[in-house]
């Protein structure tokens, strides 16, 4: 009977200890098995075999512009081509006094188009970011839409109550004259590049990204047009300009924009474009020389010696 009891525990210990080693080589292994590729989302820094089990992450789906063909699981990532932009443009702008400032766009389509993939990205004084280059991406508010044939505005949250009344958002970095406002179409860029390399396109601009013009930019002739006026799209422009100096022009007659006395609101809320058929421009003061009894929409606000255009 004892020997048997010896053999048996003599049997329990070998066991005991052939398992004991075991557990040392599995505790202890020379190959740790893992993901070992750094691009992968689960890497294992201390895996010495890799067993197949990288998991890379980024955009799946072949219709996105970042389809990334070695990632496995989708992200969200994915961004998609654009449709066509459709043609908003800058109808007004004032500088005026104190903070009675706005930007107002048109949308001169039969469609209500959400701003969604629009922005107006700003230049505050002299480029920062190299010339041709946006300082601040400024967007919409999510589920802004513009009407058809109606107008946006994009006023200051200090300007007058009768701006405000129409004001559809508020900025409070509008130009001061000197700062230059894009309306665009695209992406944000990650960090600040120029449209080409941006994924954006310019559909118009007031002012530009290309230096600080001083106190303002000249318009239709006016020195410094853009500071304490307001300027108004002349009715026979039907699209946004990203050439500001064209689109400013040099003269009156060349010029896409009509220019106003400071503070000069009477023309915020609307915008009319294509021109009325009966439109008519020249000068509506009968004590100036050029007086035209059959205009309707005086050019600008004086009667010099300035040279008017009919339509
Ligand atoms: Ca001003
Ligand atoms: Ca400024
Ligand atoms: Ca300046
Ligand atoms: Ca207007």
């Amino acid at each position: 009977m004892a020997r048997t009891a010896l053999k048996a525990l003599y049997f329990a210990l070998s066991c005991f200890c052939k398992k004991y080693s075991a557990l040392i080589i599995h505790v202890c292994p020379d190959n740790i098995f893992g993901c070992t590729d750094e691009a992968a989302s689960n890497f294992n820094p201390i895996a010495t075999d890799d067993d197949g089990s990288c998991i890379f992450l980024g955009c799946t789906d072949e219709e996105a512009t970042n389809y990334d063909p070695i990632a496995q699981t989708d992200d969200g990532s994915c961004v998609y081509p654009l449709e066509p932009a459709v043609n908003l443009f800058f109808s007004e702008y004032a500088e005026g006094s104190s903070n009675n400032k706005y930007l107002e766009i048109y949308n001169p389509t039969s469609d209500t188009v959400s701003l969604q993939y629009y922005g107006f990205p700003s230049v505050g004084n002299s480029p920062d970011n190299g010339e041709g280059v946006f300082e601040y991406w400024n967007d919409f508010p999510s589920n802004a839409v513009i009407l058809p044939n109606d107008i946006y505005v994009i006023a200051h949250p200090e300007a007058d109550a009768s701006i405000l009344a129409y004001a559809d958002t508020t900025h409070t970095y509008l130009s001061n004259g000197d700062d230059g406002y894009a309306l665009v179409y695209g992406y944000e860029p990650i960090t600040p590049t120029n449209p080409e390399s941006g994924g954006y396109v310019i559909l118009d601009f007031i002012g530009d990204w290309n230096g600080d013009p001083g106190s303002g930019w000249d318009v239709a002739g006016e020195s410094d047009a853009t500071k304490d006026h307001t300027l108004v799209r002349k009715c026979s422009v039907e699209e946004g300009n990203d050439d500001w100096l064209a689109s400013a022009g040099t003269s009156a007659e060349d010029s896409e924009w009509l220019v106003y006395d400071q503070d000069t609101w009477t023309y915020l809320g609307s915008h009319t474009s294509p021109c009325d058929a009966s439109t008519v421009f020249g000068c509506t003061d009968t004590n100036a020389d050029n007086y035209k009894a059959a205009v309707a929409a005086q050019g600008a606000n004086n009667f010099t010696t300035r040279v008017w255009w009919d339509k």
